[in-house]
């Protein structure tokens, strides 16, 4: 497979790299294309949610994809960067965020990453953009538990230094979700990154609550809660929250 070509558009302030890729990609680009900012006047987090950062303190960045997987995959395209962005950190920083089932990037708890992914279109090809906020220097809205790499490690990266790696170790992942023994492989390395196995979770879904151990994920990225001894599987619509260690056994 050829290699991709990354081509990136930089912004002093937009009000969301998400929003902007999304209509680059209705339009056609090709897949490769990135946007960063220095600042997003609206940054989105999941289910309207704010992401929030000062200028200059963390990567915000949203990347094209048109992999060759189904719209119920989706959650594996954000595993496939999830992935990549943690290999990054521990390439720059020695910072090895546990990830969080469906799109945090943690260290003991503390959020220093979250990802966005948005199915623009299902024509020939999935497009997706992915939008990955990284917190470098400076950490989250007081209210939320969150961290950054200067503070789990002392070390000040650059934003497109961060992106640069991360490009580069996605490039890899990227290659491995056109195909099914690639995506097992990608899904082998996203269940040992992800802390949430193993452990009790809580689950609110629009008509119930699931509370149970996280057992697996399965070929389509869901997380396979086990409640009674029987597997529920869990899509990404479905959470509102997942929080092992205030989870209690049913
Ligand atoms: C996310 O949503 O974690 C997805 C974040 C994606 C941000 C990137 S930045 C580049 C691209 N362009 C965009 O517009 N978005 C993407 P979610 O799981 O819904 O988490 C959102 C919640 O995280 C908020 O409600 C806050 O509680 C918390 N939060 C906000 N800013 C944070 C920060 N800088 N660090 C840690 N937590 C934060």
């Amino acid at each position: 497979m050829s290699s991709i070509v990354w081509r990136i558009e930089h912004f002093d302030e937009i009000d969301s790299t998400n929003t902007w890729l999304a209509a680059r990609a209705l339009e056609g680009a090709p897949e490769g294309l990135v946007a960063t900012a220095h600042f997003q006047s609206a940054g989105r987090g999941r289910l309207d949610r704010q992401w929030e950062s000062p200028a200059g303190a963390s990567l915000l960045c949203s990347i094209l994809l048109r992999p060759d997987v189904g719209p119920d995959q989706l959650q594996l395209v954000v595993a496939c960067v999830a992935l990549a962005a943690r290999a990054a950190l521990v390439r720059l920083s020695g910072v090895r965020p546990a990830l969080k089932w469906p799109n945090d990037l943690v260290v003991a708890d503390a959020k220093i990453a979250g990802l966005l992914a948005e199915i623009v279109s299902v024509d020939e090809r999935l497009a997706v953009v992915v939008g990955i906020g990284v917190n470098l220097t400076h950490e989250g809205p007081a209210h939320v538990r969150s961290t950054s790499v200067r503070a789990e490690s002392g070390v000040t990266i650059s934003a497109p230094a961060l992106l640069d790696i991360l490009l580069d170790e996605l490039e890899t992942r990227r290659a491995l979700l056109d195909n099914a023994a690639g995506q097992r492989r990608l899904r082998d390395e996203y269940q040992r990154a992800l802390e949430t196995l193993g452990q009790m979770v809580r689950v609110d879904r629009a008509h119930d609550v699931v509370v149970g151990r996280a057992r697996a994920v399965d070929e389509y990225g869901q997380l396979i809660v086990v409640v009674s001894g029987e597997d529920v599987a869990i899509s990404v619509g479905d959470v509102v929250h997942v929080r092992p260690h205030e989870a209690v056994e049913p």
